[in-house]
């Protein structure tokens, strides 16, 4: 700093001393007695500088004060994964790892709207609603409803903060592909009458506002006024039908609605037309097929129903075998009579040749148009392996290829195939998409979507504590809407257990391997039982062990596990106990502790999932609200299970651990690698393994553990002991 000496000086002796700055420091006004350092990322190349110039890239608001630091955009969003509930779409992701040094980040979401076949985007358009809403987002999560069904959708989370609109360079943003699932059609709402006689009535109509996908037939039922319990229904695949039959002068009531592949819509509201008194002739339709008139009430229409099958004496699709009494449905599928408005399984061992199931329910695909790129794992009939598929006008795409080993038996290729005759029958975001089979060429081959992360569990494994609460809950929302679409469909899976579920690369979890024989054959877990059944017994409820009561109930106990499983990333079910121990602790009322950090309203999920009473669990669709309500209320995920009684339930009535294991706190600690902390232990009065038993983990915390890799060593190893030394599981 130079002192300048103003003119006047001589005249009058006084000193005024002004502080020239130096570059690198800038002073906003002159009358500031000193110089103030440029903020960060700024610089000036001058003296006497009132302010300081951004670096390249960072900018300044002109509401940010010259003493702050210059700013950047923030960085794109992080792990951004997605829901797809029909046509709604649920967005997620963690918030940008570098905020550019700003408090004020929000959120924009960008709507592109692709075509499957040319790849070719557009804009959205105004029909999409954002919950809360587009632009401006504070919160890490979106909701998207009103989109088109059947549509591929790519949603970018752009992070944006107060100087976004300053930067020239690319936007920072992360995408999500979805494809929005099917939804049925909306109600018919104009119904116009047409031709009238004494003893028919002539209507036409138009498709729904919103269709969601091809209308395949529309019903319409009708009634005389005041008489509903005696009703007519007539399916038609033009939008006009002709009732005829009826009484002249009377008033008839019709409501009409549209089935897709996603099933019946809802009825249009009710319309009343009158048949003339006087003569005139009736006109007919072609394409209306007239198919039950009763006069009884609707209980009795569905006796009739069942009475019609059963003398009809021809197969369908009922399984007595596989399924248990309360979850059959009636399958009435392909020329059969079907129940309006209800999709069922239908098992493919109805089907005298299984050759004709899988060619009803999977397309075949030419050997040619596959291309195997490398092999991924083996399954139970052949090799897994990766590739593209190209099918004709339309873009290749990544796929999983199941091979059958060459050699098969006939036995083998049919329960290799009934998988795919399984898979083909499930259209739903969180089922594993079945792209279709090559029977006709060999090797055979069952082709479906390709998921890039592979099987969960080896997935959490490798990822270790490395997503959000709200991520794992929004795997488990994804695990929990499959098995509810499952149970609807009336499906039983049976060996629902994080190693078979796949994750893509945007975390989307997709339920997988339906095998007809696999529970009792192909799975590493799977245990033979007293009644020579083999099951999975640390996945599997009491009582589909005990006497394979296998039904949606038991699936529920398995999705408990399974949420163990991902809130523990990928830890193994009761550890090392044996199998008989798991089935006779389970009897004795035990059940697996929480996983470190779990959310309390998780924990207690779990445990109702594993209530003895089978009817006491939730049902999938009260696991899907719930968990919904949390994602959506993430605050309520943020009391944890108690660290320390996590640790006393597993001490209840148990005497205390390790006189058995090891004889010392270093030889623990150095047989699980963790050497390294045996001093600070002794140091600290853990020097004997019953003291060591006591650890919490803000204990260990408190020691200087501070890595969450061996905090989660120390206290499973704890947990592994106390197990096994006192079967110490949390008692109900
Ligand atoms: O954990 P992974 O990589 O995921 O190893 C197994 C292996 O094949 C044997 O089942 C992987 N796998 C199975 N189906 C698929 C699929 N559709 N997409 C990607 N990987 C798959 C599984």
């Amino acid at each position: 700093e130079r002192v300048l000496v103003p003119r006047g000086w001589k005249k009058k002796p006084v000193v005024l001393l002004f502080t020239v700055c130096r570059p690198g420091f800038f002073k906003a006004s002159p009358h500031s007695p000193s110089c103030s350092k440029c903020p960060p990322h700024s610089y000036t190349l001058d003296e006497a500088s009132t302010s300081c110039l951004c670096e390249e890239h960072y900018f300044r608001r002109e509401s940010d004060p010259p003493t702050m630091a210059c700013t950047r955009p923030p960085s794109a969003p992080r792990s951004a994964i997605s829901n797809v509930n029909e046509t709604s779409v649920f967005l997620e992701w963690i918030p940008p790892a570098d905020t550019g040094g700003r408090k004020d980040v929000s959120y924009y979401i960008a709507c592109k709207k692709c075509n499957s076949h040319s790849g070719l985007c557009e804009a959205c358009g105004g029909h999409v609603r954002y919950l809360p809403q587009q632009t401006g987002l504070k919160n890490t999560s979106v909701m998207m409803v009103d989109l088109l069904a059947h549509t591929n959708y790519t949603f970018e989370i752009e992070a944006v903060n107060g100087v976004s609109d300053q930067n020239p360079g690319a936007r920072q943003f992360v995408s999500v592909n979805v494809t929005t699932n099917q939804a049925a059609p909306s109600p018919v709402s104009s119904v116009k009458k047409g031709k009238i006689t004494k003893n028919s009535i002539s209507l036409s109509w138009q498709e729904p506002d919103r269709p969601n996908g091809i209308i395949l037939e529309y019903e319409i039922k009708y009634f005389e006024k005041d008489q509903e319990t005696s009703y007519t229904i007539i399916k038609s695949k033009e939008t006009m039908i002709t009732a005829d039959g009826l009484k002249p002068g009377s008033a008839y009531v019709f409501q009409i609605r549209a089935r897709t592949a996603a099933g019946y819509g809802g009825f249009s509201r009710r319309f009343e037309f009158e048949t003339s008194p006087v003569s005139v002739a009736a006109s007919s339709d072609q394409s209306q097929i007239p198919i039950i008139v009763v006069s009884v009430t609707v209980g009795v229409i569905l006796l009739a129903v069942v009475i019609g099958f059963l003398l009809s004496g021809r197969r369908c699709g009922y399984s007595k075998a596989k399924q248990d009494p309360e979850e059959e449905k009636m399958h009435f599928h392909n020329g059969h009579i079907k129940l309006p408005g209800v999709r069922t399984y239908i098992d493919p061992h109805t089907y005298e040749d299984p050759n004709q199931a899988v060619h009803e329910f999977a397309k075949e695909i030419e050997a040619s148009c596959i291309t195997i790129e490398r092999v991924i794992g083996a399954g139970e009939f052949g090799e897994v392996c990766s590739g593209r598929l190209k099918l004709q006008g339309k873009r290749e795409f990544p796929v999983a290829i199941k091979t059958l080993k060459v050699g098969y038996t006939e036995k083998q290729r049919r329960d290799f195939l009934g998988e795919a005759s399984i898979m083909g029958q499930f259209d739903h975001p969180n089922i594993i998409h079945l792209e279709g089979v090559v029977t006709k060429s060999k090797p055979v081959m069952i082709v479906t979507e390709y998921m890039e992360n592979g099987s969960l569990d080896t997935f959490l494994k490798k990822n270790d504590g490395q997503f959000t609460v709200i991520q794992l809950v929004g795997m488990l929302r994804g695990i929990a809407s499959g098995m509810k679409y499952l149970s609807d469909m009336g499906y039983v899976h049976r060996d629902l257990a994080a190693r078979n579920i796949l994750i893509n690369s945007n975390l989307v979890c997709k339920v997988s391997d339906f095998g007809l024989s696999r529970v009792l054959e192909d799975d590493p877990e799977a245990a033979y039982t007293t009644r020579g059944g083999k099951i999975p017994i640390r996945w599997t409820a009491p009582e589909a062990i005990a006497f394979r009561k296998f039904t949606s109930a038991s699936d529920v106990w398995s999705y408990g596990i399974v949420m163990w499983e991902v809130m523990s990333y990928g830890e193994r079910p009761y550890w090392e106990m044996t199998n008989q121990d798991v089935i006779k602790a389970v009897e004795e009322g035990y059940r697996l502790p929480s996983p470190m950090d779990c959310p309390a309203a998780l924990y207690q999920l779990m445990l109702d999932c594993w209530q003895k009473d089978r009817n006491s669990r939730p049902k999938f669709d009260e696991i899907v609200s719930m968990l919904d309500k949390l994602i959506r209320n993430p605050s309520s995920l943020k009391t944890l299970v108690n660290a320390s009684s996590r640790v006393s339930n597993l001490l209840v009535e148990h005497s205390p651990v390790g006189s058995g294991a090891y004889r010392s706190v270093g030889e623990w600690l150095e047989a699980i690698k963790m050497g390294r902390y045996t001093e600070i232990f002794m140091e600290n009065g853990y020097s004997s393994m019953d003291a060591v038993a006591q650890v919490t983990l803000e204990d260990l915390r408190r020691l200087g553990v501070t890595l969450v890799g061996h905090q989660k060593k120390i206290m499973n190893s704890l947990q592994e002991m106390k197990v096994q030394l006192v079967n110490g599981m949390v008692p109900l």
